[in-house]
């Protein structure tokens, strides 16, 4: 608050009062010189004040109405996917490409907590709510920070809480057998869920406002109740009943499928598999348990359609995941921008209502952040960590709006040159990515395991189930009902129908419904040949083209973070005429079908 005036008035008034805004609603209006912030508590308050940051001078200009603002989502998290211990394979973060984990170092936690402070002093000022603080995949050594290193998830939680953040953790459903020495793990066990119920008061003794548990159950090789028979309802439910009376939910992910599969076997569709388990199950989930359903049905490609589970479960509480980190797309050495993406999963219609109406459980995303001096390793994966924490609040604000805010916090005072060549880059970024890899929605064509750069037939013949189909004639998974692995009648009307033939199905996803010849032609009047051709070399010139605008900015902005941009472009840039010659080639070699602009592909 500012004394601004000889009269004592003040330019900036924090007000607690206010019935009915919830635990985290503020109304600020401004009057007689007087920019007034009221909440009904702290988190009110807090949110109030980085919304008068957000509006900046505007805050203490001119006379306006009271305004009310509420999160649409009560639940807005981050799921780190951090290992205590440095993993053999996966490192310290999984998935991680901005350095190690902000919460663990040297296989305990950070005892200089002020990073971490610092931290959740950013998730706040993005409207983040939640953090879980440990990998999905919970392997030995983490899976005793439920027992005896609780403690040091308790000094986590003390730095975050001050920031309105409720710390979550990831659980392994064998912690009984693991931690506690007992025969089973049955969640209908009474010995288990007495085990359950006693950890569980332990950990609220040390973390009163302890959020709950992340849980990934019977998935790539996690341990959980299908091995008693059980079901994911029975499961999550023990867990569910030792939370409640503490306030507390289990997040029980849907990301449960075959990653066996024979290649050859062409009926077992791993896009069919979370629907396949959880639909039957509607109705069967306690109140506090809440569904976790990736936003589409594979895992987080740069194009997928919305996962169909999020509008078939309507006595369901399903939490949307979105992934932050840019596993597949690009690694945080591309710039990626997601918040067009993520918009347009979110106003999807699965029914009457948005994927963003239907998120009851939240919407969570897999962090990118890490202990790297610009928190991101690519400081523009910066605004892919603020816009989710935006769309968490308000899942239909415009992503073109929200980034400009973000150029805005982040670049303040910037000249329109830098404002405009930063809205640049990053505005069509996804769009571009999207051109240069995987093409009309078919998905994956990566390295295996690290899963960066080209590899068309990568995953053609493994186990995990992530196929294209290519032959001489065609591409594309027949995923109709008609002729195809029936995903498609996985939808509520109209999107079945729309899907179901290649006529109707939008030209971004018809290969991830749709084998076709490379001489179908799409909407826009193209051959899906020509259509990779075009798309692979538009990608890489757009790319050229960024990097040159990136290279004007220079000068405008401090040196050390523009040369890490400029650095990363040089890697993106390779990487992406790596993808365009690898996918183009591939595709003149099977098909014989010369590129109708006479370019070099090379054979
Ligand atoms: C944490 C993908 C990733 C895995 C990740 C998994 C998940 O398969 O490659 O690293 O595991 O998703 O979401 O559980």
């Amino acid at each position: 608050m500012r004394d601004a005036s000889d009269d004592g008035s003040y330019d900036l008034v924090l007000a607690l009062g206010a019935g009915g805004l919830g635990d985290e609603g503020f109304t600020v209006a401004r009057e007689g010189g007087t920019t007034t912030v009221t909440a009904s508590g702290g988190r009110g308050l807090l949110y109030g004040l980085f919304h008068v940051v957000r509006l900046g001078e505007a805050a203490f200009t001119g006379a306006w109405a009271l305004r009310t603002h509420r999160p649409a989502l009560a639940l807005r998290m981050l799921d780190h996917w951090d290992n205590v211990a440095v993993h053999p394979v996966m490192g310290q973060v999984e998935r991680g490409y901005a350095g190690g984990s902000l919460f663990w170092d040297d296989g305990r936690a950070r005892g200089d907590v002020e990073r971490v402070r610092a931290y959740g002093r950013l998730l706040a000022a993005c409207g983040i709510n939640a953090v879980a603080v440990n990998n999905v995949n919970v392997h030995e050594t983490e899976a005793h920070l439920l027992t005896d290193r609780i403690g040091e998830v308790a000094l986590l939680a003390d730095a975050l809480r001050p920031y309105g953040i409720r710390t979550h953790l990831s659980v392994t459903f064998a912690a009984p057998v693991v931690l506690g020495g007992t025969a089973t793990a049955d969640p209908l066990d009474g010995a288990v869920r007495g085990w359950w119920s006693e950890a569980t008061r332990r950990v609220y003794e040390a973390i009163p406002d302890f959020g709950g548990y992340v849980v990934k159950a019977d998935s790539e090789g996690q341990p959980g109740p299908f091995a008693y028979g059980r079901s994911h309802a029975d499961g999550a439910n023990m867990l569910a009943a030792v939370l409640e009376p503490y306030g507390g939910t289990v997040h029980w992910r849907a990301f449960v499928y075959n990653h066996r599969q024979d290649w050859r076997d062409r009926t077992t569709d791993r896009a069919r598999a979370a629907y396949d388990h959880f639909v039957p199950l509607d109705g069967a989930f306690a109140g506090n348990a809440v569904l976790q359903v990736k936003h589409g049905p594979m895992d987080f490609q740069v194009r997928e359609p919305v996962s169909p589970l999020i509008g078939a479960m309507p006595r369901t509480r399903p939490a949307v995941e979105l992934q932050v980190t840019q596993e597949y797309t690009g690694q945080q050495r591309h710039v990626c921008w997601l918040g067009p993406m993520w918009s347009e999963v979110l106003r999807f219609r699965p029914e009457d209502t948005s994927v963003g109406g239907l998120a009851r459980g939240g919407l969570v995303a897999v962090s990118n952040v890490g202990d790297d001096p610009f928190w991101t390793g690519h400081p523009l994966a910066q605004a892919n960590l603020y816009t989710f924490g935006r769309l968490a609040w308000r899942p239909d604000a415009e992503p073109g709006e929200v980034l400009d805010e973000w150029i805005g916090l982040t670049f303040p005072d910037a000249p329109a040159r830098l404002a405009d060549g930063l809205h640049a880059v990053l505005d069509g970024s996804w769009r571009s990515y999207e051109k240069y890899t995987a093409p009309l929605g078919v998905g994956f064509m990566v390295q295996p395991g690290h899963h960066y750069g080209p590899s068309v037939d990568g995953y053609e013949y493994s186990p995990w189930g992530t196929y294209h189909f290519a032959d001489r004639d065609g591409i594309g998974v027949d995923r109709s009902v008609a002729t195809g692995t029936g995903y498609a009648g996985q939808y509520g009307k109209p999107w079945s129908e729309l899907y179901e033939s290649p006529d109707t199905c939008p030209d971004e996803l018809l290969l991830f419904f749709h084998h076709v010849p490379y001489g179908h032609v799409l909407k826009s009047g193209k051959t899906v040949i020509q259509h990779i051709y075009d798309t692979h070399f538009e990608g890489v010139e757009e790319v050229e083209e960024a990097r040159a605008v990136w290279a004007s900015l220079s000068g405008l902005m401090d040196p050390a973070r523009h040369a890490r941009v400029a650095e990363r472009y040089e890697e993106q840039l390779r990487c992406a005429r790596e993808w365009r010659d690898q996918v183009n080639s591939y595709f003149l070699r099977k098909s014989g079908v010369a590129d109708a602009r006479g370019r070099l592909i090379h054979l």
